[in-house]
């Protein structure tokens, strides 16, 4: 194997300050970034990419490639530099490879325009060679963790004596601020307690974020706290010192029962006028401190965006040629791996392409109509289970809720991902939110089928990750139960009211809320098919009755979003009853009292407004004919966001305070989500649009 152990000193050297001055060149042009980090860290990640890291920049997304995570996603100019001193090659949506730059110099010349692919943090996706979308600190350190478990899963199911299919390692970058947050610790406690020996974080310990010096908010052992999670630490005093830093990476690789922390003490802005400061966080350095940096830094001061030939070539020949070397070698492997075990090849080519297995929906079952019904979490695991057995690597876990949220895959075989098993498809994520989402975001990532679960309400907790699986277009399950106040005793602490309108409101994200256990089966069978949207499912504690379809339209409309589910006797409504999960069999006991009336009442339910909203306008205007003013939405949540479906003539039956500790009951009667209290609305609206007035109600 190609090493470039015991380059000459200045040709690190040469390629260090090429990194650096990139760095500084491109803030400069755009006036704005982050020039601090990556000038205090750029030997580290050099040292790295140079001498470490198992990547092929001709083919980026070579499955078994070691991962980089830059956590401190405002230090992207770092990122930017090293993709394209490395000539990584840009990779379409289709993950072919496009034979022209990831980054080009032009590109570091245009940081932070509109368009170039050096944008102000990484951004999957829009940058080949991107692991993670990161700037919301400590999110892609726990990201990375998805990654390490991803790795760890793939190599208990693919290799084979003869055959290692999968080893890759995931490093991360990452600063104080990454440090503080409480995604990472959440995540650094999962990872050592799974032993995740594949994962590095690299801390760069510099002392200073914002504000100033870490003196001011951030005094604890971060060493001390991680051995306490179990994790490897070692440390490097001085970050300019490639063979302290160089053994820190040795040590990480003998070590293989714990992940590894690497505590490295740098400089912010080293060697500029404003070194180890606050200063040099946030700010360009300024046409004098670009100048006096470089002039430290033995380089002509007056030369913009400078790479020496030899830098290019001297990483071609490190990284680039250890890369290859290996991406052929697995390639080569693959093929006698193919003729070995042709299945198994099979699922690691679908599993690339986000593809299914044949007949992967054989087993969903369909639910006979049932007046009592089933819980939606409830059908929910039984579909669930039944997808899984028949796709591999459609794993997952919960907040340690599952009993709750039933998303325990239990089926022969299922088993837990423990250190001693490995193949295990339950994770127990343990009460961390925030840091499940995360995971799951780093499964999919890694081209894994994860779902993760938890309960509505804290979905706040999670929100940020959530964001960034729709930010990625990545296709995660996010699994939400105990949807509204029809938790019961619980009480309003553990009864959303925003939070379906709050995850309506991330762009690109599928939020289901399907109204019975058939609409479940067939929201399953929808999300996963998806291979860049994420999908969350919203799904009830309490039973919910199963429409009796011989009477109904079918299930099977969930993937328009929202359908007639009962049009009005005689096909002319009067009023239009729109809802969603646990609301439509009350919508449907509104629509027999109000028939028994002589009202034409036609119910709607819609499952996902999103995918609703995606329909021909056609389609739209066939489900909610214009031409009936007379609407009544009913969600047990908030009221926001349901105007746009009952326009000024229509009302909605939401919950417009928080909700009350009580039996369902009580909290129905209350709250006024009864048929007669949903009938009267509609009485009334049918009066007002006759009238032609509108007037507010509820
Ligand atoms: C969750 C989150 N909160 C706040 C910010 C805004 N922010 C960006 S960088 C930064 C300081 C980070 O300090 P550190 O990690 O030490 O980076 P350094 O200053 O050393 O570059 C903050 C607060 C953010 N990006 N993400
Ligand atoms: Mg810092």
């Amino acid at each position: 194997m190609t090493t470039t152990t015991g380059t000459a000193p200045e040709l690190d050297g040469r390629c260090i300050t090429t990194i650096r001055t990139l760095c500084i060149d491109a803030i400069q042009a755009a006036n704005s970034g982050h020039p601090g980090t990556p000038i205090g860290i750029a030997p580290v990640t050099y040292t790295l990419w140079q001498r470490f890291l198992r990547f092929d920049p001709s083919d980026p997304i070579w499955p078994n490639r070691d991962r980089f995570v830059l956590s401190s996603g405002h230090a992207s100019a770092l990122l930017w530099s090293m993709l394209h001193l490395t000539r990584v090659q840009a990779v379409d949506p289709d993950y072919e490879v496009l034979g022209q730059p990831a980054v080009s110099l032009d590109d570091l010349k245009r940081f932070r325009q509109l368009d170039s692919k050096a944008p102000g943090h990484p951004e999957y996706r829009w940058t080949s060679g991107v692991e993670a979308t990161t700037g919301p600190l400590g999110t892609g350190a726990a990201t990375s963790v998805g990654m390490a478990v991803a790795g760890q899963w793939l190599a208990s199911r693919y290799n084979r004596d003869d055959f290692t299919m999968f080893d890759f390692d995931v490093y991360v970058q990452a600063g104080d601020g990454d440090m503080m947050e409480g995604i990472a610790s959440e995540a650094a406690s999962f990872a050592g307690h799974q032993r995740l020996a594949n994962l590095c974080w690299i801390y760069d310990s510099n002392r200073v974020t914002i504000e100033g010096h870490t003196d001011l908010t951030f005094t604890e052992d971060v060493a001390a706290r991680f051995i306490a999670y179990g994790w490897n630490v070692t440390s490097v005093a001085d970050a300019n010192d490639l063979d302290h830093v160089a053994r820190a990476f040795h040590d990480f690789k003998s070590e293989h029962e714990r992940p590894t922390l690497v505590v490295v003490h740098s400089h912010i802005g080293y060697g500029t006028p404003v070194e180890d400061t606050a200063q040099a966080h946030g700010s360009p350095l300024g046409p004098e401190g670009v100048k006096a940096t470089k002039r430290f830094l033995g380089w002509p001061e007056d030369a913009q965006f400078m790479v020496p030939d030899d830098v290019y070539e001297h990483f071609s020949n490190g990284v680039g040629a250890r890369g290859r070397e290996a991406r052929e070698a697995w390639e080569a492997a693959l093929e006698q791996y193919r003729a070995a075990d042709p299945e198994l090849a099979d699922e690691l080519d679908r599993i690339q392409q986000r593809e299914l297995p044949a007949g992967w929906d054989a087993d969903i079952p369909s639910f006979p109509a049932d007046p009592k019904g089933i819980a939606s979490r409830e059908s929910s695991g039984q579909v669930l289970n039944a997808v899984a057995k028949r796709v591999p690597w459609l794993i997952g876990g919960a907040a340690d809720l599952a009993p709750s949220t039933k998303t325990r895959l239990t089926f022969g075989g299922a088993g837990d991902f423990e250190p001693d098993d490995r193949s295990g498809r339950n994770f127990h994520f343990g009460i961390r939110e925030h840091a499940s989402a995360a995971i799951a975001n780093g499964l999919a990532l890694s081209k894994l089928r994860p779902f993760w679960s938890g309960f509505l309400i804290f979905s706040d907790f999670a929100r940020g990750a959530v964001r960034l699986s729709a930010l990625m277009e990545i296709p995660v399950i996010h699994v939400f139960t105990h949807d509204s106040i029809g938790v019961g005793e619980d009480g309003p602490t553990h009864q959303p009211v925003e939070q379906i309108v709050s995850l309506r409101a991330i762009p690109g994200l599928l939020v289901f809320r399907p109204g019975d256990a058939n609409e479940v089966a067939e929201t399953w069978r929808y999300v996963m098919q998806l291979r860049r949207d994420p999908a969350v499912l919203i799904l009830s504690r309490q039973a919910l009755p199963t429409i009796d379809r011989s009477a109904t339209a079918p299930a099977s409309n969930v993937a328009r979003g929202a359908y007639v589910l009962m049009d009005a006797d005689g096909g002319t409504p009067d009023v239009i009853l729109i809802a969603t999960g646990s609301e439509v069999g009350l919508a449907l006991s509104a629509r027999e009292e109000l028939t028994a009336e002589g009202i034409g009442v036609r119910v709607v339910s819609m499952p996902c407004s999103e995918l609703f909203d995606r329909q021909p306008q056609e389609y739209r205007d066939e489900v909610l004919p214009p031409a009936v003013k007379a609407r009544v939405a009913i969600e047990q949540a908030s009221t926001l966001g349901w105007h746009r479906y009952v326009g000024d003539g229509g009302a909605i039956v939401g919950m417009h305070t928080f909700g009350a500790s009580a039996p369902l009951k009580m909290l129905i009667k209350k709250f006024g989500f009864t048929p007669d209290a949903v009938s009267e609305i509609a009485r009334r609206r049918i009066a007002a649009t006759a009238r032609n007035t509108v007037e507010e109600t509820t």
